[in-house]
């Protein structure tokens, strides 16, 4: 018996049903557009908001029980606290999770303790996930709560921090492997500034820069397979995050020679904060080749930090799922649940009735989507959009058969005289909104 015992395992029971704890819409082995629900979606939960925070914010403590939560964790803490997400994992029927080295592990204060804290609970995660079938989609380290980065880890002023940041990421990397682990994610949480005054921008870079071209190589040693993902951010808890948005991490990569390497996992809340929509984030990702995974939850409209809410509008994502499924889908990625309670959701079956919501919510979006993709409507509008560009005049600048001069008088002699044509921006906005009925 652990916290979350009372559920029964979570079944599809259709729309009509009058049970909370049911799917309404996610129905695992339906078949969307030659591929089952759950193989498109690969939904995961995530450890440290789920079962590693008790709800405190920077104005009060904890409101949610988390009986294995501490100040220091130790090893019988660390175990209670698997157990319980192993049960719930299960009972949800998600097929993945994913953790931080410190969510799961006893309390290390040296970097051998760290190591041997962390084999300690890899080896019964590695049993726990033989018994229930849960799978892992990425594991990362924890490179931001411990005063020590508060300057940062791979971008941190002092080697010797950039050092304990190198251990952690060794040691989780390597257990990501051993439990065959989809991906591995960095999320550069202090690898920013919060003064230009006191930071030496360009060695931080390359800082930053030295420390993935490790860890790219330290996978490649070790034969993971799996994805690198950094996962950008604009800020917060650092006033400028260097990996701010997906071109600003495609821009990073390229200036350290890392664009066949590592790929980016995308939140939804990461882009509302950088000022844009979640839907140019992927979008932006397929175009520059480094697509990997999604963080689902969403942040508030109507405030600027990072709320980490479990999504519940599906038409908000159907635009996203339109690239996604014209993409093939995921390839070693997946929607994970990032997402946090609110402060007085205190009853453990809030964990099942918020990620049941999301998953359902996943599901409304990927069924609309995959009809706006099958109507063909939406790539008809596009395609007679840029009709012009395969025709002779077209073909001639794309294929840079023509100089700008060249281009310049042709203009001048055919007295080129291009009349408006129209977006149908509204009519692209009715296709998405009239899909949205699951
Ligand atoms: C923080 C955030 C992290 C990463 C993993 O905003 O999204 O939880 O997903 O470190
Ligand atoms: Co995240």
């Amino acid at each position: 018996m652990t916290l979350f015992s009372d559920v029964a395992p979570i079944q599809f029971e259709g729309p009509g049903t009058d049970n909370e704890y049911a799917y309404r819409v996610y129905d695992k082995n339906r078949e969307v557009l030659g591929k089952r629900m759950e193989d498109w979606l690969r939904c995961a939960v995530c450890y440290w908001h789920s079962f590693n925070w008790p709800g405190q914010d920077i104005f009060g403590a904890g409101t949610l029980p988390r009986p294995w939560l501490g100040a220091t964790i130790t090893q019988e803490m660390a175990n209670t606290k698997l157990e319980a997400a192993f049960d719930f994992f299960s009972r949800l029927g998600a097929p993945y999770f994913t953790f931080h080295d410190v969510d799961a592990m006893a309390t290390a204060n040296t970097v051998k303790e760290h190591d041997r804290n962390l084999k300690t609970i890899g080896e019964l995660m590695q049993k726990k996930m033989a018994a229930t079938g849960t799978k892992l989609l990425w594991g990362t380290a924890n490179l931001f709560s411990h005063p020590r980065y508060a300057g940062g880890g791979a971008t941190s002023p002092d080697p010797e921090v950039f050092a304990w940041a190198a251990a952690q990421v060794r040691a989780c990397l390597e257990l990501t492997h051993r439990l065959g682990g989809q991906n591995y994610v960095l999320w550069g949480g202090r690898e920013g500034y919060d003064s230009l005054l006191n930071t030496d921008l360009k060695r931080e870079l390359d800082h930053y820069g030295r420390f993935l071209s490790m860890v790219v190589e330290h996978k490649h040693r070790i034969g993971f397979k799996g994805s690198i993902l950094i996962e950008p951010k604009p800020f917060e808890p650092t006033k400028h995050q260097y990996d701010r948005d997906v071109a600003a991490v495609y821009a990073f990569l390229q200036r350290y020679g890392l664009t066949k390497e590592v790929q980016v996992n995308i939140e939804v809340n990461h882009a509302t904060l950088a000022g844009l929509e979640f839907d140019h984030e992927v979008t932006a990702a397929l175009t520059y080749g480094i697509f990997g995974s999604i963080d689902i939850n969403r942040g508030d409209d109507r405030n600027g930090w990072d709320t980490d809410q479990f999504p519940n509008n599906a038409q908000s994502l159907v635009s996203a799922f339109v690239a996604l499924i014209e993409a093939g889908g995921f390839t070693h990625g997946g929607f994970n649940f990032d997402a946090k309670l609110r402060r007085q959701s205190v009853d453990p079956a809030d964990l099942y009735l918020a990620h049941i919501g999301g998953i359902d919510t996943l599901a409304r979006a990927l069924l609309a989507g995959a009809d706006v993709v099958n109507r063909r409507k939406l790539t008809q509008l596009k395609k007679t959009r840029y009709q012009g560009w395969d025709g002779e005049l077209g073909q001639r600048i794309e294929q840079g058969k023509i100089d700008l001069a060249a281009l310049a008088d042709l203009a001048g002699a055919s007295n080129l005289q291009p009349a408006p044509r129209s977006g149908h921006q509204e009519l692209a906005e009715s296709l998405i909104a009239r899909e949205c009925k699951y």
